[in-house]
């Protein structure tokens, strides 16, 4: 039984902009990491065939280390097939490293904009797809479909924005059930999905290798695919597998009666501990609740390290704890800063309210006679 992984949107040299230069150096060395976990994920698994779904680079240009870490890692394990069909982000132009650098003999890339096929019939597959050749592909490539063997296992190598109207290739779920394929290996969507069935055939996005941003939350890897086929009829079995070194997350925290810094930490550590988040995240955390006006807390001075994360980044989204309708109906000075300051403290912007919220709560102090020294 043919074993076949399938992968996508490795972004190979892709930039880290929100990370300082250190950081971003190294999630760039843990891109090219994912891409050696791969190979060595498709060696202990003794795969047949990996296929490789677009964006394997997240541009025309890579560097001189990068290509030649993937020539090498396509040339340590000669055994397996890796199948490439270039997407929006890498498309096979005349000066594209697809056409420039020179591969092994195991690495099959599609070159052209109409479907085409290599055939493997040792291991009874046969492996259709498209290349972009340029960023955009609005053409439809299952209009044309070549006849099958039915006694093979037929795969669709496809870079595509499934449902939606876009320039990057858009496909329908109807496109997919009426084409015959046994399995539709989809790249472009970040986000994996799970293996999905329409009119017969199987599809999904195996998702990015590795996230890359909070618009890339969650863990991320491959699909492992084994079919066989008896007598023309398709058995199949499907796994996830996780394979990103690091993943990014998003998390809201009540802090509704925090009174310290020190007690921040301590809810935010917890917090972070019930998610199950550790080294290995990059999380953009969200305080909520309501906190006593009198109380300044200093939410940016909690660092990733104090919580055992990678990466943090605080979004303090509390509110003063106030008797709003007390503060509405107080005829005094007291009653008249808060009326002026509402319009803010209900705003759509944070940070217009985070504004708000400190100046009612400096502006009570000070009409209560209090030191007003801030931070
Ligand atoms: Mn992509």
């Amino acid at each position: 039984m043919p074993k076949i992984i399938h992968a996508a949107d490795v972004h190979l040299d892709a930039p880290f902009s929100i990370l300082d230069i250190q950081k971003a150096q190294v999630r760039k060395n843990e891109l090219r990491a994912a891409f050696s976990s791969l190979v060595l994920f498709a060696r202990t698994e003794k795969a047949d065939l990996v296929i490789l779904s677009g964006d394997l680079f997240d541009s025309g240009f890579a560097t001189k280390e990068t290509t030649a870490h993937l020539v090498s890692q396509f040339a340590s394990l000669p055994d397996c097939r890796f199948v490439i069909a270039p997407g929006n982000h890498d498309p096979l132009t005349p000066r594209s490293l697809y056409k420039k650098e020179v591969f092994p003999k195991n690495v099959y890339i599609f070159e052209e904009e109409t479907l085409s096929c290599f055939s493997f019939p040792e291991i009874g597959v046969d492996v259709y797809g498209y290349a972009f050749t340029s960023e955009r592909y609005t053409d439809n490539p299952l209009k044309n479909i070549p006849p099958m063997s039915r006694g093979r296992i037929n795969i669709l190598a496809a870079h595509a924005d499934l449902g939606g109207n876009s320039e990057n290739c858009p496909l329908s779920v109807q496109d997919i059930a009426r084409s015959g394929f046994d399995y539709v290996a989809l790249g472009h969507i970040h986000k994996g999905t799970d293996v999905k069935v329409a009119g017969g055939t199987y599809y999904a996005y195996s998702g990015c290798l590795e996230g890359r941003s909070f618009d890339e939350c969650g863990i991320k890897g491959v699909i492992v695919a084994e079919l066989t086929k008896h007598g023309g009829q398709l058995e199949a079995s499907f796994s996830k597998r996780r394979l990103c070194k690091r993943h990014y997350e998003k998390l809201s925290a009540d802090i509704t009666g925090v009174d310290s810094d020190e007690v921040l930490t301590e809810r935010l550590r917890s917090a972070v501990a019930a998610a199950g988040y550790g080294a290995d995240v990059l999380l953009r955390l969200r305080l909520t609740g309501k906190i006593s006006p009198d109380i300044k807390l200093h939410p940016s001075r909690i660092t990733a390290q104090m919580l055992g994360l990678f990466y943090l980044e605080i979004e303090d989204a509390s509110s003063p704890l106030l008797s709003y309708d007390e503060l509405k109906n107080d005829i005094s000075i007291r009653g008249a800063l808060f009326r002026e300051l509402l319009p803010m403290l209900e705003s759509e912007n944070e940070e217009e309210r985070q504004i708000a919220a400190d100046a009612l709560r400096l502006g009570l102090a000070a009409l209560d006679g209090e030191d007003v020294v801030d931070f």
